[in-house]
């Protein structure tokens, strides 16, 4: 048997109830911590205006992983980091203590009713972006991007 490829990937991580940035920080920490995934690098943190339905305003930052999980996989360990932060879905768009969704999965493409990668709507979204441009993902132009704001914040791995 061969070893699984690893695959570099990218996840975008939002928060803007309760305690943000602690929020964050778990979904890097619990990310971490599952088997077949290593944090390689995560942004500094933006606060970012809402996008969507009038809320509280948000942290974001992008988590870069190496896995050698399926993008399935992946995306129910980003799951879980978000019920680990007690979720509640109530509302599209609408505010969250975390979200985590997988923003590129190495140069995959998956379009099932539940999982979409590359992620929908990564590419008009500057609270998105703009971290992954302080990462320096591949794809991505530094521009002035809008409503993201650097907070000095930071995540550990
Ligand atoms: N799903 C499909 N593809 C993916 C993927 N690549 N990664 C499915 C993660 N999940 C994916 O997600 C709904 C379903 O999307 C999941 O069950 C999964 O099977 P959700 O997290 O329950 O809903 P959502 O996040 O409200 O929906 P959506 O469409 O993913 O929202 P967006 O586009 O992520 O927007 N404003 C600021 N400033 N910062 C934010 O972080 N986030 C949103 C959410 C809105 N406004 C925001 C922010
Ligand atoms: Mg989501």
């Amino acid at each position: 048997m061969t070893a699984p490829r690893s695959v570099r990937a990218y996840l975008s991580i939002g928060s803007n109830l309760g305690d943000r940035l602690g929020h964050l920080q778990g979904a890097v920490t619990g990310l971490g911590a599952v088997a077949g995934i290593t944090v390689v690098a995560v942004s500094p943190v933006f606060e970012t205006d809402p996008v969507g339905p009038d809320q509280p305003d948000y942290l974001n930052a992008v988590v870069e992983v190496e896995t050698i999980l399926t993008p399935r996989a992946l995306l129910g360990a980003a799951q879980a980091q978000e019920a680990a932060a007690a979720r509640v879905r109530a509302q599209r768009w609408g505010p969250r203590t975390l979200d985590v969704d997988i923003v590129t999965f190495g140069d995959q493409v998956v379009d099932e009713p539940d999982l979409q990668v590359p992620h929908p709507r990564w590419a008009e979204r500057d609270f998105v972006l703009a971290p992954l441009a302080a990462l320096g993902h591949p794809a991505v132009t530094p521009r002035d991007w809008i409503g993201v704001r650097p907070t000095g914040l930071t995540l550990t791995l």
